[in-house]
């Protein structure tokens, strides 16, 4: 089941049918225990929607209202690696190969809703800012009681330059306007999902390919359950939040993007989330 966010309110697809669910906010819905039990529910009095009436193209908002946003780091091998080097100089290496093997692992804060751009929006490079990569992950949604929801994709804008001279500017290289993209759909599933699922990155610049990589959940190092319990210790979201899993896609250093540039992220079974740079 897909739980969208349009700007008519909220709908779900669920077996090949739409439905439309806007006596209930976004946050109405993120506060439920079982949001997918209780949509599954709903159908048996709600009469589907044609899917040609709605222009989901022009429709859609990012699938979030009052969430913060969370975010890990360091969860992958190529991450580590990265980070390691970009900040070799400043003698921040040693830092992130000791997270990526501590128990507690490394989590942020990573945006308020207003930061966040949806689906077909503009994610921003910071005007002071010289390497500017995306960072395309699996974000999981997860309800007050710490429950997780389901799953969307996102992408986790990174000053890299600004982070390498010292890590202790990690908030300025990660959190600013238009820092972060969710959508296009929360995929609402109480299972984990399969570790073959596979993250894939797309950048177009001129409509030509610019770089594209792809990661199987087989390489993230931790468990999304124990990525959450860490979130939740002393800390409580009354809306909800979004926690983000971390990248084991890294353009090469050479890259960094540009305005125009096309970001596709497509995770399986949740679809496409598509941003300009602008
Ligand atoms: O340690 C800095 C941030 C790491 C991160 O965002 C990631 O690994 O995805
Ligand atoms: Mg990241």
């Amino acid at each position: 089941m897909k739980l969208y966010h349009t700007t008519q309110g909220c709908v779900f697809e669920h077996q090949d049918r739409w439905y439309s669910v806007n006596k209930f906010s976004w946050d109405d819905l993120v506060a439920h225990d079982d949001l997918e039990g209780f949509l599954c529910d709903s159908v048996t009095h709600l009469a589907p929607v044609e899917r040609s009436a709605l222009n989901l193209n022009e429709i859609l908002l990012a699938p979030i209202r009052s969430q913060e946003v969370w975010a890990a780091g360091v969860t992958y091998h190529r991450s580590r690696n990265a980070r390691m080097e970009e900040s070799e100089s400043a003698g921040g290496g040693d830092f992130y190969d000791r997270v990526y093997r501590a128990e507690r692992p490394e989590l942020f804060f990573k945006a308020t809703p207003h930061r966040v751009v949806g689906p077909g929006g503009k994610v921003a490079i910071r005007n002071d800012a010289k390497w500017s990569v995306p960072e395309p992950e699996l974000a999981l949604l997860i309800n007050p009681g710490r429950r997780i929801l389901g799953y969307t994709v996102a992408n986790d804008m990174s000053s890299r330059d600004i982070e390498g001279e010292n890590p202790l500017y990690l908030p300025q290289a990660k959190v600013y306007n238009r820092s972060c993209a969710l959508g296009p759909c929360v995929l609402l599933s109480s299972d984990p999902l399969p570790l073959s699922t596979e993250i894939h990155l797309d950048i177009l610049r001129g409509g030509k390919s610019a770089f594209a990589g792809r990661i199987a959940l087989t390489e993230l190092k931790r468990d999304p359950r124990t990525l959450v319990d860490y979130l939740f210790r002393n800390n409580s979201f009354p809306h909800g939040c979004f926690l983000l899993t971390g990248t084991g896609i890294v353009p090469p250093d050479a890259f960094t993007l540009a305005a125009g540039d096309e970001i596709r992220i497509a995770i399986d079974e949740i679809g496409t989330l598509v941003n300009w740079v602008g």
